[in-house]
């Protein structure tokens, strides 16, 4: 059984296009699944969904795939100006991207992803993927520093024999107590014209995984984006 992960593709058309053909050329895989944070960012709107829907791609849903976290930091940096990591002026863009630009059937879609999917892959062995933790869509304890003892915490509702999720933007594994841990981000919103994805196996009772980055043409997102104008961050 073969697994394709990846995670925070946040618009990166470009990006999720390279991944998919130089996932081909590794002979594809059984089951596809992104991990949250399809939209916002970069260029990819409903385009970018029919993409991931055209290969099957199982989709759980991450904190930026609807626009109440960017509503609730627009009221932020309305009431306090200069104090959140970007402008009013960007949070209420996305927040119009959302109405604007997107499908009525794409926001529909995205507000209905389930949080987490289940593979029970043997009666011993289950995979379970979801944004971020169990706990929360947004828990900021993805990133490979993360204390052994929060990252228990943060998944102990839930058992498994691996662990996957995205939300910080750097792949890692992470053998705890003998459970995998694997961050699987990202696809987009790198500064590095990278975007990463992971490939994992289950063969002959053994799990085998690989991370890969490859690299894309990163104008050609840079000048999808201004195309179409999509709000960017501030620097
Ligand atoms: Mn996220």
């Amino acid at each position: 059984m073969r697994f394709a992960l990846f995670s925070d593709i946040h618009g990166n058309y470009t990006g999720l296009t390279a991944v998919l053909n130089a996932l081909s050329a590794l002979g594809g895989a059984d089951v596809l699944i992104a991990a949250g944070d399809h939209v916002t960012g970069e260029s990819g709107g409903d385009d970018l969904i029919e993409l991931l829907l055209e290969h099957h791609v199982q989709l759980v849903r991450g904190d930026s795939d609807t626009p109440d976290k960017f509503s609730r930091l627009a009221e932020q940096a309305r009431l306090h100006p200069g104090q959140t990591r970007n402008s009013l002026t960007y949070y209420q863009g996305i927040v119009d991207w959302f109405e604007n630009s997107l499908s009525k059937n794409t926001r529909h879609l995205l507000t209905t992803l389930p949080f987490e999917l289940t593979f029970d892959v043997t009666p011993e062995q289950r995979l379970y993927v979801c944004h971020a933790s169990p706990r929360a869509i947004d828990d900021p304890i993805c990133a490979a520093g993360t204390p052994a003892d929060t990252v228990r915490r943060a998944y102990s509702s839930v058992d498994a024999s691996i662990y996957a999720f995205g939300h910080a933007h750097t792949s890692y594994t992470r053998w705890l107590d003998g459970r995998l841990y694997m961050n699987v981000a990202s696809v987009g919103f790198r500064h590095d014209g990278l975007s990463h994805f992971t490939v994992l196996t289950y063969r002959d009772g053994h799990w085998i995984s690989e991370q890969h980055a490859i690299s894309y043409d990163t104008e050609a997102e840079a000048k999808r984006v201004l195309q179409r104008g999509v709000p960017r961050p501030d620097p």
